[in-house]
């Protein structure tokens, strides 16, 4: 399983790890909850464009660095808001290199999306955002959100059920994302964001706070979009139906416009 996998690849970055290696990564952050509220006020939609390889038992399309940065190009080009880039390898096919490639040459913030788990894994690579997924984390989320904090990134929390959501509102993330996809069951349901982001919503408006909501997964056309935006997501995370468009730029294009 990814928990698994995941502990293997630790065990390589703490013994290759330089002890003197724990200082914070510092360089410039991009900031994606303005570029959000940038995109909302021209009415278009704020899209998150997934760097994606593969998911779990079905490969997408080879992605290399060089092409990785040809697609978040075109994604950049279309109006996307941010990219994601998968550096999970096993179930994913994504790699660190991707993600330095696309840093490298695209100007938009740059979400790491991988199973984050220990702490030693911040020190891998620098990226704007980086993913911290509340089902996998449990009684370490606070701890992962401070330490991800303190090292310079924005951490999004994803959450796919309302006990997640509850604990990630305990956490100094800005960023919630819903995931309709359940993780387990790889089953998607975009009901997931119609019955959480509700919840966000009352809750901010009763602590006087302001979360951003990222709906994420199984969302392939405008209709899709328009009922989480709908239900209050901010933002919205795509990777499948751009990916395996024959056509990157003018699929992102058509979500966003
Ligand atoms: C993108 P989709 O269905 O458009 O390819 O989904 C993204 O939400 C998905 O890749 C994802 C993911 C994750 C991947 C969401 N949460 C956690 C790996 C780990």
């Amino acid at each position: 399983n990814i928990v698994k996998s995941t502990e293997k690849r630790i065990q390589r970055i703490e013994n290759e790890a330089d002890p003197e290696e724990n200082g914070s990564i510092r360089t410039e952050k991009r900031d994606i909850v303005k570029a959000i509220t940038d995109k909302k006020s021209q009415n278009k939609v704020a899209v998150i464009a997934e760097v994606k390889p593969a998911s779990p038992g079905k490969k997408l399309r080879d992605i290399m660095p060089d092409d990785a940065v040809m697609i978040a190009k075109e994604m950049e080009k279309a109006g996307a808001i941010a990219i994601s880039v998968l550096t999970e390898p096993e179930f994913f096919h994504g790699s660190l290199n991707n993600l330095e490639a696309v840093r490298k040459e695209v100007s938009l913030p740059v979400l790491r999306k991988d199973f984050i788990i220990n702490k030693v894994q911040f020190n891998e690579i620098e990226s704007d955002l980086i993913l911290l997924i509340a089902g996998i984390l449990r009684d370490n989320l606070d701890e992962m959100v401070n330490l991800a904090i303190a090292k310079g990134f924005e951490p999004l929390v994803e959450v796919h059920n309302q006990n997640e959501l509850e604990e990630a509102l305990k956490t100094k993330a800005r960023l919630i994302g819903i995931n309709n996809r359940n993780l387990s069951t790889l089953e998607i349901d975009l009901d997931t964001t119609l019955k959480l982001a509700p919840i966000i919503k009352e809750y901010d408006i009763n602590n006087n706070l302001h979360h951003t909501i990222i709906s994420e997964s199984g969302m392939h056309n405008i209709e899709d979009i328009k009922m989480v935006i709908e239900a209050g997501a901010d933002a919205v995370l795509v990777g499948t139906s751009i990916i395996k468009s024959g056509d990157i730029y003018a699929k992102t294009k058509e979500l966003v416009d």
